[in-house]
């Protein structure tokens, strides 16, 4: 069964779900329900991999990454390595709201987010600082490069490109199931006006400048009023490279399920990507929805949040 509005967001993020309802509810529009409700994470630090506090980048940075699609205009307004800002989504609301652009990215966002009013302020707290030093005290520091050697006596890094490559890549950091917990959520209003946000403080000993799938178009979310919406979650710098969202909205604008659609789009990424970590979400305009994960080792439950005039309250799905 299927009804409208439907709203669903990744992980078991309660409070998320229960905001952008009651946003809903209160006669707020798709836009809001999915701004409000990623900002309710970013205020919780959900998982600690939204907002700040969380993440630090190598040099011990946290910066944020978040969108939101209008899916009755196909505007996008997102922010990428935003620094010094926490209510990342908001800041994106603006970048629709007040100007013709799509993305804007680092300290130049920032200053953006001060023109509209929003507070600078330090990012980081005592639980990114322990995680940063503790990650500096490791003997071979787990991070994001291949291909090069260490540049110094220690074993690890400062790294620099090889004279002549050599074959032994470096190690990668452990992706764990929690260090990747992005916010992503779709909102299918009573009309099926489609709404489609993210929001997440990235990957976590990311080097400076990264930037995930979560703020770009058609990989962390898309919306489209003429046939659905979906949100991606896990391993962005592998997830971004197919556009999963917009695969799955386009699967189901083709009249597919969307759980199949999900699943779909999982096994696309899944050929070259065996083992990466990630799970999609979405729904169509008629309020069906579903989910798919890639299943290894450590994850082989994906849960997400459904909340509907079907169920009594925000209800997780696994
Ligand atoms: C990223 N996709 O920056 C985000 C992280 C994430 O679940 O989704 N976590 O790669």
């Amino acid at each position: 069964a299927a009804a409208l509005p439907v709203v669903i967001n990744t992980w078991a993020f309660r409070k998320a779900a229960e905001t952008a309802w009651r946003v809903l509810q209160l006669g707020g529009s798709e836009l809001d329900a999915v701004e409000r409700g990623c900002s309710q994470c970013e205020i919780d630090q959900c998982d600690g991999s939204v907002g700040y506090g969380g993440s630090p980048d190598e040099s011990g940075e946290t910066t944020l990454d978040a969108m939101i699609m209008d899916g009755d205009t196909m505007e996008v307004g997102a922010v990428a390595d935003l620094r010094h800002v926490k209510n990342a989504i908001g800041v994106a609301r603006k970048v629709i709201e007040y100007t013709k652009h799509t993305l804007l990215v680092g300290e130049s966002a920032s200053l953006f987010a001060v023109r509209m009013g929003f507070p600078y302020e330090d990012l980081t707290t005592q639980k990114s600082l322990s995680m940063y030093s503790q990650w500096l005290n490791q003997s071979c520091q787990p991070n994001y490069w291949k291909n090069v050697v260490p540049d110094s006596s220690k074993s690890c890094g400062p790294y620099k490109r090889p004279e002549k490559v050599t074959c032994k890549e470096e190690q990668t950091t452990s992706r764990s199931v929690h260090n990747h917990d992005t916010i992503g959520m779709v909102v299918i209003g009573g009309s099926g006006t489609v709404a489609s946000g993210t929001s997440t403080n990235g990957a976590v000993h990311k080097i400076p400048g990264r930037v995930g799938d979560s703020p770009i178009a058609g990989a962390g979310s898309y919306a489209d009023s003429t046939a659905g919406g979906a949100a991606a979650t896990g391993d962005g710098d592998i997830m971004m490279r197919f556009l999963p969202s917009y695969q799955a909205v386009e699967y189901m604008r083709m009249g597919t399920d969307p759980t199949v659609a999900c699943q779909k789009v999982i096994s696309r990424i899944q050929k070259h990507a065996p083992k990466f970590f990630g799970a999609v979400i979405c729904a169509n305009t008629n309020g069906s929805y579903g989910a798919a994960c890639n299943k290894i080792p450590g994850f082989t439950q994906f849960h997400f949040m459904v909340s509907s005039p079907l169920l009594s309250q925000p209800t997780e799905h696994v």
